[in-house]
């Protein structure tokens, strides 16, 4: 068992986790997938355009996919909304140029009615990074500080190095206990 995972060995009942991580291209959702250690990502592109990757650890369903592009394939996102505990929110915290794109899908998603339950968690990737933006200064930058009546915590981390994500599973199991 991945280490991290170890922390949601409380909430292995007999409902589904199901936890979506999202965020632009190259922000580092398939290296935070890796580093869960939940096994091999099966990869689908079960519409036009979009790739998912999702791997299924117990009654624990991680589904990933980029955002931003084509504004046409949005619809058929909402295939993987219904039901869903989570939300990994993952930022390249280094691409200055395009956090307001960031921002704007944060938005959007926010604003999807079956996702209006779901926890959610901000990652400002790539702290290893010199240019990558302060944690503050990523919270500002995404406008988070409008998030209000959600479950809600940002963090730092560099995926690539493993630095950071056990706090944010941690963090993570409890809102879910809280939220079920
Ligand atoms: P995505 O799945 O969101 O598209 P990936 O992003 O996980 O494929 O990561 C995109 C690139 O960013 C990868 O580099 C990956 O190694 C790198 N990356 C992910 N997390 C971090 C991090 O915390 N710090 C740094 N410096 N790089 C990170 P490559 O070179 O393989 O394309
Ligand atoms: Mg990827």
């Amino acid at each position: 068992m991945g280490g991290l995972m170890s922390y949601f060995k409380s909430l292995f009942g007999q409902r589904e986790i199901r936890i979506l991580i999202l965020g632009l291209d190259g922000a580092g959702k398939t290296t935070v997938l890796y580093q869960l250690q939940v096994g091999e990502a099966v990869t689908t592109i079960p519409t036009i355009g979009f790739n998912v990757e999702t791997v299924t650890y117990k009654n624990l369903k991680f589904q990933c996919w980029d955002l931003g592009g084509q504004a046409s394939i949005r619809p058929y996102w909402r295939c993987y909304y219904a039901n869903t505990d989570a939300i990994i929110y993952v930022v390249d915290s280094a691409d200055h140029a395009r956090m307001g794109i960031s921002k704007q899908e944060l938005v959007h998603m926010l604003e999807e009615e079956e996702l209006k339950s779901a926890v959610i968690v901000v990652l400002a990737n790539k702290q290893d990074l010199p240019q990558a933006m302060s944690v503050a200064d990523v919270h500002k930058a995404l406008g988070l500080d409008a998030l209000k009546n959600r479950t809600f915590q940002i963090f730092k981390t560099s995926a690539k190095n493993n630095e950071g994500l056990e706090p944010v599973m941690e963090w993570l199991v409890n809102a879910l206990k809280v939220a079920q």
